[in-house]
């Protein structure tokens, strides 16, 4: 095994650990909800603000990461959700990130996102205090979709199901979404290039209507540094969107925010 894998089973907590921290965890809150209410109020894309170290195209995003300073940020610049990066791995990021930020009294509802692959994730993410999970479609069979839909459903997380194509978009409108929303990456996974006008050719698709018709709310994800991007990706019918880099590089991200 290599060392990195190792290390990643050793920092796994037992599974009768993560059920006991789950029982005193702080509740959950309406993650897709704040969203909403967001757009709503101010007629712009309900924001979701990222908060991560680092990504394996950039690298290190900032030096002197302070996971709990940048949420309070966030939040006094009017975000609607958090997103806190758990992978290690690739983000430098942990679930201790979400109990710190919820320990702090943060107000936003949070996102864990990671790769998420069986269960046991969900657990973890609930445990530490987080309200909602990603879920990607290019990684995830329909079959394993519903069952980690369900599976995040009965312990009260919701779910961000991830799409990069209008063929994945076709296949995920298939599954019960009514614990769900949707999100447009507009990086690809494996070049990592970033491309908006992605975003609105799922959104122009049938079935990107689809989803729009079904009330299921869309977060446009990725690539997004300035007010015309978006205003381009609300223009393709997103209510939400998705902001990491741009942010969490900035020197006073609560000023950016409210920008
Ligand atoms: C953020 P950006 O370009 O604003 O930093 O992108 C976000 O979309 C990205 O972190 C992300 C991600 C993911 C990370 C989207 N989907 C899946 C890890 C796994």
């Amino acid at each position: 095994w290599k060392n990195t894998e190792v290390r990643e089973m050793k920092e796994r907590l037992p599974l009768q650990r993560v059920n006991m921290m789950m029982k005193v965890a702080p509740p959950s809150r309406d993650f897709i909800g704040a969203l909403r209410a967001a757009y709503q109020r101010t007629g712009r894309p309900g924001l979701i603000a990222e908060i991560k170290k680092a990504s394996p195209s950039r690298g290190v995003l900032k030096e002197n990461f302070d996971p709990v300073q940048i949420a309070r940020a966030y939040e006094e610049g009017g975000a609607a959700c958090l997103s806190v990066l758990t992978d290690n791995r690739y983000f430098k990021g942990s679930y201790e990130n979400i109990s710190l930020i919820r320990k702090a009294d943060n107000s936003l509802p949070i996102i864990a996102k990671e790769f998420v692959i069986e269960a046991y994730q969900l657990f973890r993410a609930r445990a530490a205090g987080a309200d909602a999970v990603l879920l990607i479609a290019a990684v995830l069979p329909n079959t394993d979709l519903a069952y980690l839909l369900k599976a995040a459903a009965k312990i009260g997380l919701q779910c961000l199901v991830e799409v990069h194509s209008i063929a994945e978009m076709e296949r995920v409108l298939r599954l019960d979404l009514s614990n769900a929303m949707l999100g447009i990456n507009n990086r690809n996974l494996e070049t990592f290039k970033v491309d908006l006008e992605n975003n609105r050719r799922i959104m122009s698709s049938t079935a990107g209507h689809e989803a729009q018709a079904r009330g299921i709310l869309v977060a446009g994800e990725s690539g997004i540094f300035t007010p015309e991007h978006l205003s381009f990706v609300q223009d393709t019918g997103c209510q939400a969107v998705l902001v990491g880099e741009s942010l969490v590089k900035e020197e006073d991200p609560a000023a950016a925010t409210r920008a």
